[in-house]
């Protein structure tokens, strides 16, 4: 057994992390702090907001917005070490199992290391294989893109169907959607992943078969609902071309040759990844064939960069600078001690629109979990709900209730120096506009607006509590120059590295989802009773709840289903 892995099992059996000298510092610190004003913090130390900050390859965090000293900074990386977070960090980065429930490694940082670098699972190096994946994903971008891959019928591809749905899906269309402005806008991208027919159907009812590539990702290739489309997509393509024309326009990315050659597609258009990277994981595997369609390869390898300079900083930077755990430290902070029950993610940037649902799964499906590594009840609570649109019009929504709710909600604030495009309204730039807003919410979130403020401002007596803004309502301001795909990349991977430092803490298991499964298991069992034909052939013999047996008994009688 090596040293990591005696010192993982240590930590997998660790007593709960509430009993440990450095939960109850924190909880006594936490005490003496919770009623503390950010006006105050301010004003006890004015050059916070130059200390409190930190910036890596361009990517500049100010956390002084907080409700934390440095003092809470020193406990909470205490905390870190306690659990022997540099050791959880390496066993990752070196391919230990650390996936116990699926006894898997979780080597999404293979996928964007050196091509020099050596990776081991199993006695065998993953590296040279994650390079020379990319390096076909490379060509067959290349060749799509400039036209010497055709359709059956000679026609260039303009769409690009990607078919996936989860992992397979939200990481792309995010990267897609984020990086837009670096696509060859001459092949447009649409992602079809929900299993209602009306996704498919607005997807491909205006497409000229022809012109269509479909990518179908699947991990397992066995997923009910990309199966389910990718059936619907090769009949419309059938229908249309005949069946010689598939392999021309269908690829699949996947671990599971045989289900693909099961499916009927040729392994030789088939893109290879691992079962040690896991699905909300896999942007920076071929699951990103898509995005590397529409960006090109040498923009999809900045991405990588991005991502692998985001793991290097990780890694190596002590804690109390070290971006990803910073974050996951003050989450951990309102998480546990404020009670603070969700987490809002904001980019002032409309190409980051998906990027909050991006997160949702990578934070809630990593950390949504109520037992320990060694499947005990946890002692705290876990991941928090993650939510967010971007600015400004999440401000005209819901910012009221961050503003003047009773419920706390930290945010993280991304932005940008630099306007993706030169857009004035006459006279006003509107990303001078637009940032305008993003610097002052986190200026009024925090220091708010007092009664004697609204009092000196002259507003009429019985209106002074409704204008009145309590503040201290914690943010992260995170800014780079430009959203480029370097950018991109060390954004995913500062939240991928956010999660695992959490989850590390509380130790559970942030990369199995054994939470999705029941869900699938069930309806399973109900797609048959939906059918007329079959067993209970609507005499009543549903052997659910009472709820559900009668929601499908008048899903049926309604005639829903011709079958
Ligand atoms: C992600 C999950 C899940 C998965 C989808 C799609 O971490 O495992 O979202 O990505 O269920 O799975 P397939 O890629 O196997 O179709």
């Amino acid at each position: 057994m090596s040293s990591i892995e005696s010192s993982l099992d240590a930590v997998l059996h660790a007593s709960p992390i509430t009993g440990t000298p450095e939960w109850a510092a924190l909880d006594k610190h936490h005490a003496e702090l919770a009623d503390v004003h950010l006006r105050s913090l301010f004003a006890q130390d004015p050059s916070r907001g130059e200390t409190l900050t930190v910036e890596t390859d361009g990517l500049y965090l100010d956390y002084s917005k907080n409700r934390v000293t440095a003092r809470t900074v020193e406990l909470l990386v205490a905390l870190a070490e306690r659990v022997r977070l540099r050791e959880q960090v390496e066993a990752m980065f070196t391919g230990e199992k650390i996936n116990t429930t699926e006894g898997r490694a979780v080597l999404h940082a293979a996928l964007r290391a050196p091509a020099d670098t050596v990776i081991e699972v199993d006695g065998v190096n993953v590296v040279p294989a994650v390079h020379e994946v990319l390096a076909r994903m490379s060509v067959f971008a290349d060749k799509v893109r400039s036209g010497v891959w055709t359709g059956s019928t000679g026609k260039h591809i303009r769409t690009v169907v990607n078919i996936g749905i989860g992992g397979s899906d939200l990481g792309p269309a995010m990267a897609y959607e984020a990086l837009l402005d670096y696509s060859d806008r001459s092949i447009q991208m649409r992602f079809v992943s929900n299993v209602d027919g009306t996704d498919i159907w607005e997807a491909t009812h205006d497409l000229d078969p022809a012109e269509t590539l479909f990518v179908v990702s699947s991990k397992t290739f066995t997923t009910l609902e990309t199966l389910a489309n990718a059936r619907t997509a090769r009949a419309w393509l059938i229908d249309a071309l005949g069946p010689d024309a598939v392999p021309f326009h269908f690829v699949a990315v996947s671990t599971n040759t045989e289900k693909v050659i099961e499916f009927g597609m040729d392994s030789a258009n088939m893109f290879e990844f691992w079962d040690w990277v896991g699905g909300r994981y896999s942007l920076d595997s071929a699951i990103g064939l898509s995005l590397m369609l529409a960006v090109g390869p040498e923009n999809f390898r900045e991405m990588l960069a991005g991502f692998h300079a985001m793991d290097v900083h990780f890694r190596t930077a002590p804690f109390d600078r070290n971006l990803p755990v910073l974050l996951a430290l003050l989450g951990l902070w309102y998480r546990d001690f404020f009670g603070a029950q969700t987490h809002a993610v904001l980019p002032y940037s409309h190409y980051l629109g998906r990027f909050p649902a991006y997160l949702q799964q990578l934070d809630m499906e990593s950390n949504g979990k109520s037992v320990d590594r060694a499947g005990r009840p946890v002692s705290v609570p876990t991941g928090p709900v993650v939510w967010g649109t971007p600015g400004t019009n999440g401000q005209h929504a819901y910012f009221q209730l961050i503003h003047q709710g009773t419920t706390l909600i930290p945010c993280d604030f991304i932005g940008f120096v630099a306007a993706d495009h030169e857009v004035r309204d006459g006279g006003t730039d509107h990303h001078v506009l637009l940032m305008a807003n993003f610097f002052a919410q986190t200026e009024a979130l925090a220091f708010g607006r007092t009664a004697e403020q609204v009092v000196a401002e002259g507003v009429a007596p019985e209106l002074v509590p409704h204008r009145t803004f309590a503040g201290n309502h914690p943010t992260n301001t995170i800014m780079a120059d430009r959203l480029t795909p370097f950018v991109l990349g060390q954004l995913v991977a500062l939240y991928e590295h956010k999660v695992f430092t959490q989850g590390a803490i509380w130790n559970v298991n942030s990369f199995d989802q054994w939470g999705v499964e029941l869900g699938k298991v069930l309806a399973q069992r109900i797609i048959p009773e939906l059918s007329a034909d079959t067993v209970d052939g609507g005499s009543g013999k549903l052997a659910h709840d009472s709820s559900t047996n009668t929601l499908i008994r008048r899903f049926r009688e309604a005639g829903h289903l011709s079958g």
